[in-house]
Parts: C-alpha cells; sequence; structure tokens
C-alpha cells in the first residue's frame, strides 16, 4: 500500500511521475473541433506530446432514467455542439430543482388518460372532496371533482377522448426518473386535468372560461400554472377577465402561438394576443431542432413572447390511440406550438418550485429576459429568443436602482423622454425590460393596473447609459404622467420618479 505523501516536494514527485505536471491546456481564440485536433497534434509531435485530449467541460448533470429521453432532444441534445444547442437546457435547471409537488399545473385541454402508467401519480388530488359519494364535499360547486372536471360533459371525469391533453400533460409533467417512457420537464408538479376541448379537439371560449375559473378557484390548493395549448383567431373579453383574475391568483397562463405560419401582430389570435394586455400571459412560438422558427409557427414582434421546442416532439398520448397507432409504448411524436407552450409551463412550474414568492410578472419576465437570443427570431418574438429553463432559474434578489431623473428632453419634437439606464443589479449591469406606463393623472400603487402601457417600449442599455426615448405619435393629444418600471432578468422591479407631460396636437 502506498503511503499518502509527507511533504511538499514529495507530492510533487508523485505528479512527476505521473506526467500531470507535463500537461498543457490550450486555449483557442475561435471554435475548433477538439478531438480532431487533439489527433492531428499527436500525429504531427509524436516525440514532444505524450498524449493530446479534448479539455472536457464537465457539470452535474441530472439525467433521468427514462428510457426514451434520449429521444427528448428538446430536453437535451447531446448531438450538437453546445454553442448550437436548441433545447430547453432542462438537465442543467434540474440540477437547481426538479419541480415541487406544491405546484399544479392545470392543463386546460381535451382531458388526460388519468390510468397512464407514467401520468397516475402525478395527478392533483383535491384533498376536499370525497371520491364517488355523489356529495361536493369541499363546496366548491362541482361534485366529486377528485382530479381535474369534464367541462365538455360535464362531469368528475376528464377523460381524454382525443389524445392531445395527455400529450400536453406528459410534456409538462410526466413522471420522470422512474425508468419509463419519457421524461416531463417538472418531474415534482402535479398536473390538474380541465377538459375543454371535445374528442376533435375542438374548444369554445365558454368552456375554457369555466375552467379558468376553476383553477382560479384551486389557486388555494396550490395551482401556479395554466396551459393553454390551443388558439383560434379571435378576441375575447370574458377570456381576458378570467385570465385577469388567475392574475390575481398568481397563476401564469401559457398560451400557443398557433399553428398558421402567420403574423399575430396583424391577426389576433385568441388566447395568445392576451400577452400584450395582461402580466401573466405568455405566448409561446414552436423553434426546431436548429433554432430556427418552425414553419408553421405563428410570430409577431408585439404578440409572441419566446421560442421553445415544437417540431419532432416525443410524448405520451392515451393508451388508447396509442393502440390504434400500433405505438405499444404508448408514445406519440409530432409537431406544433402546442407542445412548445407545454414545455413553457413545464419550466414556470420549476420557477415556481424554486421561487414560490415569484408573482406572473416575475414569472414572465424570468421567461423571456432568460432566452438565448437567436438572431433569426430577432424582430419576430418579444424576447427574440429560445426558452432556456436552466437560465431562467437566475438566482438574483438585487433589484435594478430605481430612475430618479426621468424627464422630458427639451427643445424636441417629437416630445421626447430621457433618463440614465440602471442597472441588473442597483446601478451595475444591465436591466432586462422597461415597463413604460401613463395616465391622465399620477399613477399610484392601486391605479397602475388601470395606467396604459407603452406596447413597443426600448430595451435597457448598461448602467449608466443616457436613455432617450420618443413619445409614440399614436397617443391622443392631452396631458399625461408618465412612470418607467425596470426590471431585471430575475423579475425584481424598481420604479422611477413620475414625469408630466402635455402632448399637443
Ligand atoms: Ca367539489
Ligand atoms: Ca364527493
Ligand atoms: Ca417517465
Ligand atoms: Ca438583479
Amino acid at each position: 500500500m502506498r503511503r499518502a505523501p509527507h511533504s511538499l516536494p514529495e507530492a510533487a514527485l508523485l505528479l512527476e511521475r505521473h506526467g500531470v505536471d507535463r500537461l498543457i491546456a490550450l486555449r483557442f481564440a475561435r471554435p475548433i473541433d477538439p478531438p480532431r485536433l487533439a489527433e492531428r497534434l499527436l500525429r504531427q509531435y509524436p516525440n514532444a506530446i505524450e498524449f493530446a485530449e479534448p479539455d472536457y467541460l464537465l457539470r452535474s448533470q441530472l439525467v433521468p432514467n427514462d428510457p426514451l429521453f434520449s429521444f427528448q432532444w428538446y430536453l437535451r441534445d447531446r448531438n450538437v455542439f453546445p454553442e448550437r444547442r436548441a433545447d430547453l437546457w432542462a438537465p442543467e435547471a434540474w440540477d437547481i430543482t426538479t419541480g415541487s409537488s406544491d405546484v399544479v399545473i392545470a392543463v386546460i385541454d381535451t382531458g388526460i388518460d388519468a390510468a397512464h402508467p407514467d401520468l397516475a401519480r402525478k395527478l392533483f388530488v383535491n384533498p376536499g372532496e370525497v371520491p364517488n359519494n355523489g356529495v361536493d364535499d369541499d363546496g366548491n360547486g362541482f361534485v366529486d371533482d377528485v382530479s381535474g372536471w369534464d367541462f365538455v360533459r360535464r362531469d368528475p371525469d376528464p377523460d381524454d377522448e382525443n389524445g392531445h391533453g395527455t400529450w400536453m400533460s406528459s410534456l409538462a409533467a410526466a413522471e420522470t426518473n422512474n425508468a419509463l417512457h419519457i421524461a416531463g420537464v417538472s418531474w415534482g408538479s402535479r398536473i390538474l386535468p380541465l377538459k375543454a376541448g371535445d374528442e376533435r379537439g375542438n374548444f369554445s371560449t365558454s368552456t375554457i372560461i369555466q375552467a379558468v375559473n376553476y383553477a382560479v378557484a384551486m389557486a388555494a390548493r396550490g395551482v401556479r400554472v395554466i396551459n393553454m395549448s390551443f388558439g383560434g383567431p379571435g378576441t375575447s373579453v370574458g377570456l381576458e377577465r378570467a385570465l385577469a383574475a388567475a392574475n390575481d391568483a398568481r397563476i401564469i397562463a401559457i398560451a400557443a402561438a398557433g399553428n398558421d405560419g402567420q403574423n399575430n401582430d396583424m391577426v389576433p389570435q385568441l388566447p395568445a394576443y392576451l400577452t400584450t394586455r395582461l402580466d401573466n400571459v405568455v405566448a409561446v412560438a414552436a423553434t426546431d431542432r436548429f433554432n430556427q422558427l418552425a414553419f408553421f409557427s405563428n410570430y409577431g414582434r408585439l404578440n409572441v413572447d419566446v421560442g421553445a421546442p415544437g417540431v419532432g416532439i416525443i410524448g405520451l398520448t392515451t393508451r388508447n390511440l396509442a393502440a390504434e397507432l400500433g405505438r405499444s409504448d404508448g408514445t406519440i411524436t409530432g409537431n406544433g406550438t402546442s407542445q412548445a407552450a407545454a414545455l413553457v409551463s413545464g419550466i414556470a412550474a420549476l420557477i415556481s418550485s424554486a421561487y414560490p414568492e415569484s408573482a406572473p410578472i416575475q414569472v414572465k419576465i424570468r421567461l423571456l429576459a432568460n432566452a438565448d437570443r437567436i438572431p433569426e427570431l430577432a424582430g419576430k418574438l418579444v424576447s427574440g429568443g429560445r426558452v432556456n429553463a436552466f437560465r431562467a432559474l437566475d438566482r438574483d434578489e438585487i433589484a435594478p436602482a430605481p430612475i430618479t431623473d426621468l424627464r422630458v428632453l427639451s427643445g424636441v419634437t417629437p416630445p421626447a423622454l430621457t433618463w440614465t439606464a440602471t442597472g441588473d443589479d442597483g446601478l451595475l449591469g444591465q436591466a432586462a425590460f422597461y415597463d413604460i406606463r401613463y395616465s391622465s393623472s399620477p399613477i399610484t400603487a392601486s391605479t397602475l393596473r388601470f395606467a396604459l402601457r407603452v406596447k413597443d417600449p426600448p430595451r435597457p442599455q448598461p448602467a449608466g447609459t443616457i436613455e432617450t426615448w420618443t413619445i409614440p405619435s399614436d397617443i391622443p393629444p392631452r396631458t399625461y404622467y408618465f412612470l418607467i418600471r425596470v426590471f431585471d432578468n430575475a423579475g425584481n422591479m424598481a420604479e422611477s420618479n413620475q414625469v408630466e407631460v402635455t402632448l399637443t396636437p
């Protein structure tokens, strides 16, 4: 048996004997192919180099044992260089949290195959309800609502006659690390299936509103996320009001942008357009394995927030449908902004698990501000990027410093505002978002929600930079009070002073 070295020189001798002291790390300014370069160096200098090898970048990564995980490129793509990754960085995120069982994801969809072996243990169970006794034990207006509700057939069994709801539920929160089928994004979170779509996958807004209201009533039981993987052209005040109530109940709602290949800034898409009106709605586009917008995905610089993988997405379907398709493993693969939204719902659940005090606006900002910016997505999405679950979980408790010098820039027409940019942390770094509000009377904490929101605010520049911003010409002339809220990438917020501006025709 060898004894441990007693002295520094002895240790140095050990290193020398093993040749560790002769190791040299090389760094390259440009991207290289490490294994090929190592091989070439060895061939070129056989007498000068004992061995050459890539300097592997390692980090702890929770990789689940689900057999189909290797096909889930959207969680972790192992077949590309790191800088080309188009997945949502799930294993890195799982090192921070795998999701809390206190967080419930309400999946408003076509229901769920509740006995599916990779989902059965993931269902929310209403602790206030005694099953099958014909009594509304918790007095919420629904008899025997133990694990969700069927708003189509008005019964306590949200059975999935289509397959879509089971698929979306599995992407957000399939049972994971159970050596079966797939991994879900938020392993720990539970699923509340709210059936609002029929066997053909048709949803009506009235049914959706009932499902949203149910989710709001269940906020006290842990509902923090609503998934809305459906859409169509239109607007709805009713659904806007239901989702505004969800915002007050601290629930974030993730909406699919739609699969028409269209610009949602031109044609409002329901419910995705509500992102421009509510702090808790996020509209999600679909991206592919190359970080490109999927050809079918809707987009919109103002109306669609962020991209997420939505092409070639393997998930679970009902056991009935799998049998029809001849897929004995119960899986299905396909494309859509539906899938992209469901994955983002899983990430929102991870954020709510790690930061339970987060308001919906903070969850939304985490999703948008930490997206990997992709040149091809710039100008097409609010964030200009694809969601990154790991970065979205950034621990940051330091808010930007308040803006104290907001004022009207003198001597310019059209009128403009100017202020000094604060930072990510106080006066350091770069903040993530400005939310510019205006109102005909001074804005207070209680009237902020009624203050109008500037549609297309500028992005913050590094701390200390003088910002100037021209007031948009489509704001009707009168006297206004302007206020800027500045957010960092974790949703920490500071306000500016208010400035009075009179706009003339
Ligand atoms: Ca009940
Ligand atoms: Ca009952
Ligand atoms: Ca599984
Ligand atoms: Ca900060």
